[in-house]
């Protein structure tokens, strides 16, 4: 297989918002492969001048797995051409078939280099917030195999964070995913593989075995907690969580 031109064939699909066939109907290829094409993938973003912010972990609550059919944990990478301000606008046609779904986000409060345990794991965060996470999968129909959207940087697209809060307990914390003042989803943060720390402790390992850096500053989507919704043109699509608030985006 030819990882750069797989790369590059994502990223533009990515980059333009028009849907590509999955790569494994055509060439069978394992996880170790998906991951080196994102990387190559991402690259090409930072070669354009994006910055790495973080990175966002998939498929850690069941509500996911099931959405999409797949059953294990993926990683990501987050860039700032990617954040959006709480309250901002969003362009739904420069996206393919963008979703909405709620999750937690981390900040890291020091470098991290090596794995940590969910007991120590808050002393590296500063603060914790509620997130959207809008999804895009480049593929067609919003259809992959776990390699397809781990290639795909794991069908990321953008993200808002609300304010940062500390001191905030997110081990058991409702959730829900609101269209236009109306509850679409509710979910509970321990939906996220029992604990979201387990999934910050999760994005650590990963990030120091795959040398992939996290610094002080840096952000962790722990990954949603609710079924992801598709958005349309006109909708306010905002998550909540109770002790931390709300974010929203205007969908134009
Ligand atoms: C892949 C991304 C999964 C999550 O929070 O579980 C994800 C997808 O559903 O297209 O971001
Ligand atoms: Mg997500």
């Amino acid at each position: 297989m030819n990882y750069n031109k797989v790369a590059e064939r994502l990223d533009n699909a990515a980059r333009y918002g028009q849907a590509t066939a999955q790569i494994s109907t055509e060439e069978k290829f394992s996880l170790e492969e998906a991951y080196a094409i994102q990387s190559i993938s991402i690259g090409r973003r930072y070669q354009r001048g994006e910055k790495y912010l973080g990175l966002k972990m998939g498929f850690t609550s069941k509500a996911k797995m099931e959405q999409m059919g797949v059953h294990d944990m993926i990683w990501g990478r987050l860039t700032d051409q990617m954040k959006y301000e709480h309250g901002s606008e969003i362009i739904k046609k420069q996206f393919i078939h963008p979703r909405a779904e709620p999750e937690i986000a981390f900040r890291l409060s020091k470098d991290i280099t090596d794995k940590v345990s969910v007991s120590e794991v808050m002393d590296y965060v500063d603060s914790v917030a509620v997130a959207i996470e809008i999804i895009d999968s480049r593929y067609l129909n919003f259809q992959f195999s776990l390699e397809d959207v781990i290639a795909d940087n794991c069908s990321s697209a953008a993200f808002s964070i609300g304010e940062w809060k500390t001191d905030v307990d997110i081990t058991e914390t409702p959730m829900s995913l609101v269209v236009n003042d109306k509850i679409l989803h509710k979910g509970n943060s321990n939906a996220i593989l029992g604990n979201p720390l387990e999934s910050l402790v999760a994005a650590i390992r990963l990030a120091v075995d795959n040398g992939e850096s996290l610094q002080a500053g840096h952000v962790i989507l722990a990954g949603a907690a609710t079924p992801a919704v598709y958005i349309s043109e006109g909708q306010v699509v905002a998550a909540h969580a109770s002790g931390l608030g709300s974010v929203s985006l205007r969908v134009k």
